[in-house]
């Protein structure tokens, strides 16, 4: 059985963009997996994978770290359905998670940043006001996010259009059915969900109905998650 660790947040969210990538896989390749929530203070429950970052997997006498090297992981070790389809699409996800990687999740992050301090686990909170305090050169994440979200939402909206472009024409980053890149990107999206009452997408937006074909996976797993 493979063990999952999660990054958690109060009241059970999950999160994290990246360990959303995770799960998503494990569920394209019909996997079940334990679910070891793992707190950010809690570092010393990933440490026997040399990581200080989740997700992290154990895979019988595999660990593994990173989520595109999960998935590359899950893509050689699992037959069946194939989270790259063919070489074009491995290269396209690399290029996607990196895309996500910084030009998304660096544009989400403001906008969520003081929702995000407001959910963290309380044990976790001084830990989150000095990692990203530090980064940021403030605690007040409150104002740091107002101010973000007044000047970035229309300008993060246009960002996303390389994925409305491909959208308009299939139903999935993939093509008709869903692979690895559309996790990706949905991972992006799954942070604010999870964390924040604000509503980044339009609802006549293709990535919208992207989305909500995006919820509807897995019977309605990501649907089903703890929200804001
Ligand atoms: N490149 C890594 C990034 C993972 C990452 O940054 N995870 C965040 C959670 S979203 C984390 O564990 N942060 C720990 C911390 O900030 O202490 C991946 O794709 O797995």
């Amino acid at each position: 059985m493979i063990t999952l660790y999660d990054l958690v947040f109060s009241e059970d969210r999950r999160p994290s963009p990246f360990c959303w990538r995770t799960k998503l896989a494990l569920k394209h390749k019909g996997l079940d997996w334990r679910d070891e929530p793992t707190g950010f203070t809690e570092k010393q429950k990933i440490a026997f994978a040399n990581s200080i970052t989740v997700p992290v997997i154990h895979d019988g006498t595999k660990v593994i770290k990173d989520s595109w090297a999960i998935a590359e992981h899950l893509e050689a070790a699992y037959p069946g359905k194939s989270l790259f389809p063919n070489d074009a699409t491995h290269a396209y996800a690399r290029f996607v998670n990196g895309w996500a990687d910084t030009a998304v999740n660096g544009a989400v992050f403001p906008f969520i940043l003081g929702d995000l301090a407001e959910r963290v686990r309380p044990q976790d909170r001084a830990y989150f006001d000095e990692s990203r305090g530090k980064r940021l050169g403030t605690t007040d994440f409150t104002a740091f996010q107002a101010k973000a979200r007044e000047k970035g939402i229309a300008s993060f909206r246009t960002a996303l259009e390389p994925a409305r472009r491909v959208l308009r024409g299939q139903a999935f980053l993939s093509g008709e059915t869903p692979a690895y890149p559309d996790y990706i990107l949905f991972g992006s999206l799954m942070w604010p969900h999870t964390i924040s009452p604000l509503e980044l997408l339009e609802k006549d937006d293709v990535l919208y109905a992207w989305r909500e074909r995006m919820f509807d996976l897995f019977d309605g797993m990501a649907r089903k998650a703890k929200g804001p």
